[in-house]
């Protein structure tokens, strides 16, 4: 019972900062400096502040599982500094062709007698083929038909092709803004912004649900952090599902060597994310193998409610389930939406 859901927060709120009145659409919510202030907060106060905006929309125990899988594996023509699967980079990701159909299925299947709920589809692509499009819609199709819920990140899409995978009953297209519009040209320069913006348009104007967010500890100031969160908080509506990713740094990446961020300031990305999009899915994303449980469990207090799950993201570890089944144990939580998790055998 979650009679917490109808708490009006704005009464439990500490008084500063506050986002801009106007919510017409095309208009500023959250002005980048608004987004500082969250991050300036005392640690204790932003927590504080994004639990209750949390628990007013999602019960605070419950996190969704949710397990990836490239089914089209590297070779990519995109140059972003941190992806491990950029042909530009030599890292040792060997470049495949897309998975086959009964493949994903059976990966599909796995993941659900796992726990897995949702089911997320990556391809390595600048942008999809329309008879990509319809390969990877039979997959949407069959996974769908297993009862998970779906999203796939193919890389730019045209406006039909959006309608395509609507059609074929994506539930999630995954394209990230990645980081604030003027740091990303100096990780990126094989599209822009603007190309981002153009196919989050189209996900929307077809009726799925956007899933879009960044990645952080590419070298970003604060303020740039800050403008992330702002770009994402003022998309209109704000984005259904937001996954926040750590770098992880993979040798023959530019990024590689980039000095990490102090967790602390992942935890207040995780907190500002969840304060200024209250009711988005805010999805602990990829280098939590990399973080020990005491920090994963402080994401969850900030307001991170799904995780990636199972043992490989798309081409780098992820922790193994059953850490994962075990600290969910021990802080009483519970996989949203589906059968109990599975146990080991
Ligand atoms: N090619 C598609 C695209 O870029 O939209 C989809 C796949 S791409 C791997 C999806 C996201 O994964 C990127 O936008 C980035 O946020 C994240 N990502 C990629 N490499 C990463 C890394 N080394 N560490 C953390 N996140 C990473
Ligand atoms: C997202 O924002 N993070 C996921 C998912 N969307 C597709 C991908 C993380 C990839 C991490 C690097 C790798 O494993 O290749
Ligand atoms: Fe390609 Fe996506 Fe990696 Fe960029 S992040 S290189 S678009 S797979």
């Amino acid at each position: 019972m979650t009679t917490i859901a109808t708490i009006d927060v704005s009464s439990l709120r500490p008084a500063p900062p506050r986002p801009q009145a106007a919510a017409a659409h095309g208009a500023v919510r959250w002005r980048v400096e608004d987004v500082e202030a969250l991050y300036a907060l005392p640690f204790m106060d932003l927590l504080h502040r994004a639990q209750q905006v949390h628990r007013a929309h999602f019960d605070a125990n419950e996190v969704q599982l949710s397990t990836l899988l490239s089914i089209k594996t590297g070779g990519c023509a995109e140059d972003c500094g941190y992806c491990p699967q950029s042909a530009h980079f030599e890292t040792g990701v060997e470049a495949s062709k897309l998975m086959p159909l009964d493949e994903v299925l059976q990966a599909a299947q796995a993941a659900k007698a796992q726990g897995a709920t949702r089911f997320c589809m990556g391809a390595a692509w600048r942008s999809p083929k329309d008879r990509d499009i319809d390969r990877v819609s039979a997959m949407v199709r069959g996974v769908k038909a297993l009862g998970l819920e779906t999203c796939m990140t193919l890389g730019m899409l045209e406006a039909h092709q959006a309608h395509s995978l609507k059609d074929a009953g994506l539930d999630y297209y995954n394209h990230n803004l990645d980081s604030a519009p003027e740091f990303y040209g100096s990780i990126i320069s094989t599209r822009t912004y603007q190309d981002r913006l153009d196919t989050l348009a189209h996900v929307r104007d077809a009726g799925m649900n956007v899933c879009c967010g960044g990645i952080v500890g590419l070298g970003e100031t604060r303020e740039q952090r800050a403008g992330l969160i702002a770009q994402l908080a003022n998309l209109d509506p704000y984005p259904e599902s937001v996954p926040i990713n750590n770098l992880v740094q993979v040798k023959g990446t530019p990024l590689a060597g980039t000095e990490p961020i102090d967790p602390f300031e992942f935890v207040r990305t995780i907190a500002a994310a969840r304060i200024t999009m209250p009711r988005t899915m805010v999805r602990l994303s990829a280098g939590r193998e990399q973080m020990d449980e005491a920090l994963q469990a402080l994401c969850f207090l900030a307001g991170a409610n799904s995780i990636f799950y199972g043992d490989k993201l798309l081409t780098t570890s992820n922790p193994q389930a059953d850490r994962d089944r075990a600290l969910f144990e021990r802080l009483g939580l519970k996989a949203q939406g589906g059968q109990p998790v599975a146990q080991n055998g």
